[in-house]
């Protein structure tokens, strides 16, 4: 399999400009591709994974991808894929976002590692320097009226509004795809599906202000589908919140358990998407799968390989030690730091650091409504310390239940757990 026989295998092809155009010339050299990203928030999300894995995929074919943070363009906001108008921010905070997403970018990619490094630039180098009259000019003056309008992201927007800010947003994209076609012989251009508009936007300059008529103009733009779910909610989100790829946001084992609760149908389709394991690796977790679903492996391969990638192979370790401390309710070997990302979602009681009983305690937290319904709790066996069941109503919680003198974990029931945080 050819780069572009595997991308279609691995269905990461959405539309192609010109196929048999680029698979000719990916057979015979290198190609210079490129996908920008806009600091549009200060992390990206899974729903980013696809086009930066992309341009891994190229780099491990020998190809050459550029991966541009877009410091001016993400002053402008584009339209494309969206309703409303988005809110400006200043250039401040865009410019501290787009230090945050190339760093992100560059952990996955490694910029300037290897033969055929992934490159990183910044449109603000070269769009902040442009002045209105120079735009119009050299961009402008090469689009239609007509030919922007019929764009999907511009046609779209028509009957709820768009300024005329958001509508410029494609000459500014082009212009990109132009610069870094003349000054790299950058060739290709990927993106999402809803970054088709903008992508042909460029190629189009880029035919339309070359002055040599002799010059031959091999251009070309690929985007990659948009990732549906089997059972049609969105994909990367859980009740409600992205999946961000910033530890901070969504701590490792967060992002461990998204790809673990992979529905079967789903998995694997994102074992292509996502991952690099071979299509024989692959066609063996999809008979998993069929025959053994219940034992998850395909799921399990998919979370470490995405664990691994987008945080590190200790990040995982400790995902799957939280993920089976949970499972098997022994929790007194996890650390705080393992308890902070295990119990992110659990109800927390700060408590002052004090020996207290166990009754009092469980009414304190709110685990049971009163005295006498914690006392039948407890006697019941239905009371957990750190996983150990204590049916001693007069227990007394000290210093040896606190996990590193900071968190006492209280279960209630099968599954209903509490979090003392002591001060
Ligand atoms: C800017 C200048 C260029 C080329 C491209 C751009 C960015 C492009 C855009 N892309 C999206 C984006 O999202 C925010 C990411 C960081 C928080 O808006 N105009 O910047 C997404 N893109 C990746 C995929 C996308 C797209 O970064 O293309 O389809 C999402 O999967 O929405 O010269």
């Amino acid at each position: 399999m050819n780069i572009l026989e595997e991308l279609e295998w691995r269905g990461l092809v959405n539309q192609i400009t010109d196929r048999e155009g680029l698979e000719n010339h990916l057979n015979t050299q290198p190609i210079t591709l490129y996908c920008g990203f806009d600091p549009t928030a200060d992390s990206l999300h899974i729903g980013h994974l696809v086009p930066i894995v992309m341009l891994k995929r190229f780099q491990k074919a020998g190809h050459k991808p550029i991966a541009l943070v877009g410091g001016g363009t993400g002053m402008i906001g584009d339209p494309s894929g969206r309703s409303t108008e988005r809110s400006l921010n200043s250039e401040e905070v865009v410019m501290g976002f787009a230090n945050s997403i190339k760093n992100q970018i560059g952990r996955l990619v490694k910029f300037g590692e290897g033969e055929n490094p992934v490159v990183s630039r910044n449109n603000h180098d070269w769009l902040s320097g442009m002045s209105f009259i120079e735009i119009l000019r050299d961009a402008g003056k090469h689009f239609s009226i007509n030919y922007m309008l019929a764009k999907e992201a511009v046609s779209s927007r028509i009957e709820q509004g768009i300024t005329y800010t958001e509508f410029s947003y494609m000459l500014l994209q082009s212009i990109d795809y132009m610069k870094l076609y003349e000054e790299e012989n950058c060739q290709l251009q990927i993106g999402g599906s809803d970054q088709w508009g903008n992508i042909t936007a460029g190629m189009e300059l880029i035919r339309r202000t070359r002055e040599n008529p002799e010059e031959e103009i091999n251009v070309f733009g690929l985007t990659v589908p948009l990732i549906t779910k089997a059972d049609g909610t969105k994909f990367g989100k859980t009740a409600g919140n992205a999946i961000w790829l910033d530890p901070e946001k969504t701590t490792p084992y967060e992002f461990y358990q998204f790809w673990i609760n992979t529905d079967d149908r789903d998995v694997v389709k994102f074992l292509r998407y996502f991952t690099f394991l071979s299509k024989e690796e692959i066609d063996t977790l999809a008979v998993e799968v069929e025959n053994q679903p219940e034992k998850r492996k395909a799921q399990k391969r998919l979370a470490e390989e995405m664990t691994k990638m987008v945080h590190s192979e200790a990040a995982l370790e400790q995902a799957i030690k939280i993920s089976e401390a949970l499972f098997s309710g022994n929790l007194k070997d996890l650390s705080v730091n393992e308890i902070e990302q295990g119990f992110k979602d659990v109800p927390t009681h700060k408590l002052e650091k004090a020996d207290s009983g166990l009754v009092d305690l469980l009414v304190n937290a709110k685990i049971s409504p009163s005295k006498r319904q914690a006392r039948e709790d407890i006697q019941n066996g239905a009371i957990y310390i750190n996983g150990e069941r204590q049916q001693d109503t007069y227990y007394e919680i000290t210093e040896k239940d606190r996990i590193e003198d900071k968190f006492t974990i209280i279960r209630r029931g099968k599954k209903k757990y509490t979090l003392i945080d002591f001060n």
